[in-house]
């Protein structure tokens, strides 16, 4: 059996924002930064403190009978608990008060106040906390677009997804596992929408999904005080080692233009993006009035122009082992998943 290319994440240590700017951020492969100031949370950040200092507060949080989400058969609900309520919960492995059985995982991913308009702000939503956590100065003040509790139960395991932003996934306390996927590893992916289908990458199901095999899998282990640098478009999927408290901070690193101004969470793509994979709909659709033979071959013409467009137009910075990669193989070209896409 074909095995998966396993590579680590490159690690850096002593990183300022002057290495980050030239060094890692133009790479936009992931890394993780070692031994960046992150403030007192590193320290104040137990279960007790976290409750005392975030109060009341209502949060929205995921629920699920089993610790590995899964976004296609929504196998969790979403609840409401007070802060100091869930992080208690979170933390324990038994539950005295629960919603669906003793041993229930929880995640937090925080919203911003209106929840439809506004994006996370650890400052707005959690500001005695947000003192703790010292953002990373690797961006521009007017780049910054939300900061997000990121709050885990031992075991918690969030599907594979991309974001459209650059992110710093800040690790404060428990270590986590998080595996990564290029983006010019999307067509291996079974995507729907920003997820991957393939939820269990561990021990992914190879007749439904046979070219999972084909996806470099980087991984990483983040322990308490790293950060993790996620660049827009690469999938992630995290895998709690230990209940653990993260924070994670998307900016936006192309023009502001680009993105989409109704986009809470930062996934929504850019603007361009949208328009052209509209146009690719209505080009589907226009294909519609020919018959079928017609619209194979003229379907595959029209791979055959995006193909050469991306063989000329590669992206900065990618070494030319994953360039090889864009370019799709004929047997590739000749797979229905791709004739779907
Ligand atoms: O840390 C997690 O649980 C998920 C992080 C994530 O999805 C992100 O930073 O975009």
């Amino acid at each position: 059996m074909e095995l998966q290319e396993k590579v680590p994440v490159a690690t850096f240590t002593q990183v300022n924002r002057d290495m980050f700017m030239r060094q890692i951020c133009p790479e936009r492969r992931p890394a993780v930064l070692r031994g960046v100031c992150l403030g007192p949370c590193l320290e104040n950040w137990t279960v007790k403190y976290l409750g005392q200092k975030g109060g009341d507060k209502e949060v929205k949080i995921h629920v699920s009978a089993v610790p590995q989400m899964d976004f296609l058969h929504k196998n969790f609900v979403y609840k409401t608990l007070p802060f100091n309520e869930f992080v208690k919960r979170a933390s324990e492995k038994q539950h005295s008060d629960f919603f669906l059985c003793e041993d229930e995982s929880y995640y937090l991913r925080s919203l911003g106040e209106d929840v439809r308009k506004e994006p996370a702000d650890l400052s707005k939503q959690f500001p005695e906390l947000a003192e703790d956590f010292h953002i990373p100065q690797f961006f521009e003040p007017d780049q910054f677009f939300s900061s997000v509790f990121r709050i885990s139960s031992c075991g918690l395991q969030l599907w594979t997804h991309y974001d459209v932003m650059d992110n710093l996934l800040a690790q404060v306390t428990g270590r986590k596992r998080v595996v990564l996927y290029s983006p010019q590893d999307a067509l291996h992916l079974y995507l729907s929408g920003d997820k991957s289908e393939v939820l269990d990458i561990d021990c992914p199901d190879l007749k439904r999904f046979p070219d999972f095999v084909k996806a470099k899998r980087y991984e990483c282990v983040l322990e308490p005080g790293d950060l993790l640098f996620i660049p827009a478009l690469w999938f992630h999927n995290t895998l709690a080692l230990q209940f653990g408290v993260g924070v994670n901070v998307f900016w936006r690193h192309l023009p502001a233009d680009h993105y989409d101004k109704k986009d809470p969470y930062g996934n929504k793509d850019p603007v361009a993006a949208t328009r052209a994979l509209q146009a690719l709909e209505r080009a589907l659709h226009t294909l519609d009035e020919l018959p079928a033979d017609y619209r194979d071959f003229y379907g595959r013409r029209m791979i055959q122009r995006i193909q050469k467009r991306m063989c000329c137009d590669r992206p900065l910075a990618t070494n030319t082992r994953e360039d090889s990669k864009t370019n799709l193989s004929r047997s590739e070209l000749n797979q229905p998943e791709f004739l779907k896409m």
